[in-house]
C-alpha cells in the first residue's frame, strides 16, 4: 500500500471514530434533553403518545368509501388529487364472503392443457421478477349509480387506480409450458362461491398481473390478500381476487359471472355479454355535483379520464353545454388503462351553466353523449333511469349543472 492509499484509509478510519464518538455526545445530550420533555428519538410525549405506528387520516379529512343509499364501497373521487387511489379507499365490490388467507397457506395452481402443472407458495412467487405497473381497475356497473339519482362524483366511484406489482402471468405460463389447443384460461378465486371468469388466452400472455403489492404494501383483504389478478382495462369481474388456480381450456366456460349476471340486456331480448375492455371514460371532479362554487371568478376545472384500450389521447371540456369545447391539459406521465388526470383554467361569469367532458383513447374511441347512445340502444333517454336491467359499460358524458347560486347539481337528474 503506498502512502496515500494508507494516508486515505485513516482518514476513513478516523471519520468513523468520529462518527461514533459524535453520536455518543449525541445521546448524552438526548438524555439530557429528556428531562426537558424528549424521548431517546427526540419526540415530545404527547406527539409519541399520539402516534400508534400506523397512520390514519386527520380526523379533519371525511374521506370514505360509503356513498348512502347506495352500496358501501365507492371510491369519493370528487375529492381527491393525483391519480393513485389510497388503498383505504379503493373501492370494493365482492359477491360472496371476505375470506382471511394466512399468505403463508395460501398455494396458487396453474393446470389443464399445461406441459407440466405446477403449484406456487407466495414465497416462491415472490422470489420470480416482478413488474410494477399503474393501472385503474373499474366494475362493469361503474356509472350506473350516477344515472340512478347519485348526487356527487362519487356515483362514479366504481373505479380506482393504484400501483400494482407483482409477477406477469406470462412468466408462469412459460414455466408450466402452454399445449397446442389452450386459447382461453379460466381464474378461480378462493372465496366462499369460487368466483370464476374466463380470460382468452392471448390477453393471459401479454399484460395481465399475478399481484401482491398495492401501492407500496400488500394488497388490502377487502382487494384480495395475499394474491390477484390484474388484467389491465379488463372490467372489474374479471381481475379475480383471491386467485388460486388457473385453467388452461380451449373454450370460454360460460361461468356464473359471464352469463348470469353481467351480459347486458337489451329491450329488444338481445344481450351482449363477454364484454372485457372497459370503454373511454371522463369525469369532472371539481366543480362537481355537491360542491358550491364559492363565487365566480377564477376557478380551475379538474378531472379524471381513462379507458380499457389503452392511454387517453384527448380531453375537451364544456362549460357551455356543449355549445363550444375546449382542450384540457393532460397532466403526465400519461399511462395506458391508467386514471389520467386533466385541468383546464376557467372564469365563472356567475350565471347558471352545464359542465361536460368527454374523452379520446389511443384507438380514436370517443365517449357519446346520453343521447347517442340511448340512440344506438334504441331506447328513450329515460329508459336507464328506470330499467332494471343492469348497466354495464356505461360511459355516456357526464353532465354537471351549476346554479346561479354556486351549487351543482348531477345533469343526469334532469332526464
Ligand atoms: N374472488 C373474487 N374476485 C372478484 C370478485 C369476487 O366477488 N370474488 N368480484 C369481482 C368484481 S365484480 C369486481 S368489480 C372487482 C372489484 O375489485 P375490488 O373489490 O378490489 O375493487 O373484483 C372482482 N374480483
Ligand atoms: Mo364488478
Amino acid at each position: 500500500m503506498d502512502e496515500k492509499k494508507r494516508g486515505r484509509r485513516k482518514f476513513i478510519k478516523d471519520s468513523l471514530v468520529n462518527t461514533v464518538a459524535l453520536a455518543g455526545v449525541a445521546a448524552g445530550a438526548v438524555t439530557t434533553a429528556r428531562g426537558q420533555g424528549q424521548d431517546a428519538v427526540g419526540m415530545a410525549p404527547e406527539r409519541r403518545n399520539a402516534f400508534t405506528g400506523r397512520s390514519a387520516p386527520s380526523k379533519f379529512v371525511k374521506m370514505a368509501r360509503t356513498m348512502p343509499p347506495e352500496t358501501p364501497g365507492y371510491t369519493p373521487l370528487q375529492d381527491m388529487v393525483g391519480v393513485i387511489t389510497p388503498n383505504e379507499l379503493h373501492f370494493m365490490n365482492t359477491h360472496y364472503n371476505l375470506p382471511e388467507i394466512d399468505p403463508a397457506a395460501h398455494r396458487l395452481m396453474i393446470h389443464g392443457l399445461v406441459d407440466k402443472p405446477m403449484i406456487w407458495t407466495m414465497d416462491e412467487l415472490k422470489r420470480l421478477p416482478a413488474v410494477t405497473r399503474v393501472h385503474f381497475l373499474e366494475c362493469n356497473d361503474n356509472s350506473a349509480a350516477s344515472l340512478k339519482g347519485g348526487k356527487t362524483a362519487q356515483g362514479h366511484g366504481r373505479t380506482s387506480c393504484a400501483e400494482w406489482t407483482g409477477v406477469l402471468l406470462s412468466t408462469l405460463l412459460s414455466e408450466v409450458g402452454v399445449q397446442r389447443g389452450a386459447s382461453w384460461i379460466l381464474a378461480e378465486g378462493d372465496d366462499s362461491g369460487k368466483h370464476s371468469k374466463s380470460i382468452p388466452l392471448e390477453k393471459a400472455m401479454d399484460d395481465t398481473i399475478i399481484a401482491y403489492g398495492q401501492n407500496g404494501e400488500p394488497l388490502r383483504p377487502e382487494n384480495g390478500f395475499p394474491l390477484r389478478m390484474v388484467i389491465p382495462g379488463f372490467s372489474g369481474v374479471h381481475n379475480i381476487k383471491w386467485v388460486r388456480r388457473i385453467k388452461l381450456v380451449d373454450e370460454p366456460y360460460m361461468t356464473k359471472a359471464e352469463v348470469a349476471s353481467y351480459s347486458s340486456v337489451r329491450p329488444d331480448g338481445k344481450a351482449r355479454w363477454f364484454m372485457m375492455e372497459m370503454p373511454p371514460k371522463s369525469v369532472i371532479t371539481r366543480p362537481s355535483g355537491g360542491q358550491t362554487l364559492s363565487g365566480p371568478g377564477f376557478h380551475e376545472i379538474i378531472g379524471l379520464a381513462w379507458s380499457g384500450r389503452g392511454a387517453i389521447r384527448k380531453v375537451e371540456v364544456s362549460a357551455d353545454n356543449g355549445a363550444t369545447w375546449q382542450p384540457a391539459a393532460l397532466q403526465g406521465p400519461v399511462q395506458r388503462m391508467a386514471h389520467t388526470r386533466f385541468r383546464l383554467p376557467w372564469t365563472w361569469d356567475g350565471k347558471a351553466t352545464t359542465l361536460l367532458s368527454r374523452c379520446e383513447d389511443e384507438r380514436g374511441q370517443t365517449q357519446p353523449t346520453l343521447a347517442e347512445l340511448s340512440k344506438a340502444w334504441g331506447v328513450p333517454a329515460d329508459w336507464w333511469k328506470q330499467t332494471r336491467n343492469p348497466i354495464n359499460l356505461f360511459n355516456a358524458i357526464q353532465p354537471w349543472r351549476i346554479n346561479a347560486d354556486g351549487s351543482i347539481e348531477n345533469g343526469f337528474a334532469f332526464i
